[in-house]
């Protein structure tokens, strides 16, 4: 049995299978205690026409007021959908608060892919993200949140080369474990993992569709297989898979998310 007491930082959206939605069960289902700090309530995820957006930034001061005066501390962090360059500060603020000794802290940008920034971020955001990570133990970055971090013109046609400098590139922003996601050439699909100078890919089965919020559920798996001490070559593995599996368990109909509860139920 583990004792892990995780946080995970990142929107709730009401409707969408992103985020805190995703982040949630899976990482209770891995037998982690897992705690929220929401950054904004969304009527769902902004790949909707529309979406409401109520920003909890001013609530977050009251909050770590309380978990101070409880003594509350985490073993470990998961940040996702930030929403706003201001919470860049609140999360190391929090980092410095409310760590356990040696808590890993992992970060999935979230802001952009396919060559574009979501809806409602700028590049102060991505500015602002620069200096969050270098405060990660591991990033967990999509191509084209690599290529705006590291200021690199997107291209959709890239090869190994292109992937394994951006890596490089990385490495002099951050001292994290990098690991690109979504990488995708010659058919199949990967995660470059870059520690260190080491690097390694891992290759998977492309499938022929593109679902959202697949990347949130990539790093809920990831990181309970990593606290888990399953390392990073397994845990990535693990996470790819099950991706895999929720984007077949899904039907085409399905716009805004996918079905990863049914996979779920079976771990
Ligand atoms: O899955 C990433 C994500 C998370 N949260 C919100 C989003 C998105 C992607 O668009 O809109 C609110």
């Amino acid at each position: 049995m583990n004792n892990i007491r995780i946080l995970t930082m990142q929107d709730l959206s009401c409707v969408g299978q992103c985020s805190l939605t995703v982040a949630l069960p899976i990482l209770s289902t891995f037998g982690i205690e897992t705690c929220v700090l929401p950054t904004a309530v969304l009527s769902n995820h902004t790949m909707f026409k529309t979406w409401s957006y109520l920003d909890l930034t001013p609530e977050i001061p009251d909050i770590f007021k309380n978990w101070k005066g409880n003594g509350i501390k985490f073993d470990a962090f998961l940040l996702g959908y930030l929403g706003k360059p201001q919470l860049m500060d609140v999360a190391e603020m929090c980092f410095d608060e409310f760590s356990a000794d040696g808590a890993p802290i992992i970060i999935d940008p979230v802001f952009a892919d396919n060559g574009k920034l979501y809806a409602n971020f700028d590049l102060n955001y991505v500015v602002a993200m620069r200096k969050l990570i270098k405060r990660a133990d591991i990033i967990l970055p999509n191509v084209t949140e690599a290529c705006f971090l590291t200021d690199t013109q997107y291209q959709s046609d890239y090869d190994g080369i292109f992937i394994e400098k951006l890596a490089e590139k990385l490495s002099r922003l951050t001292d994290a474990k990098i690991i690109i996601t979504g990488v995708e050439f010659g058919g199949n699909i990967a995660e470059f993992i870059y520690d260190k100078n080491k690097s390694e890919i891992l290759w998977h089965e492309l499938l022929p569709v593109k679902k959202h919020g697949t990347g949130d559920i990539f790093s809920s798996v990831f990181t309970a297989n990593y606290l888990l001490k399953q390392g990073l070559h397994k845990s990535c593995d693990v996470a790819a898979k099950f991706v895999r599996d929720s984007i077949s368990a899904t039907g085409e109909e399905h716009f805004y998310g996918v079905n990863f509860e049914h996979i779920l139920k079976k771990q």
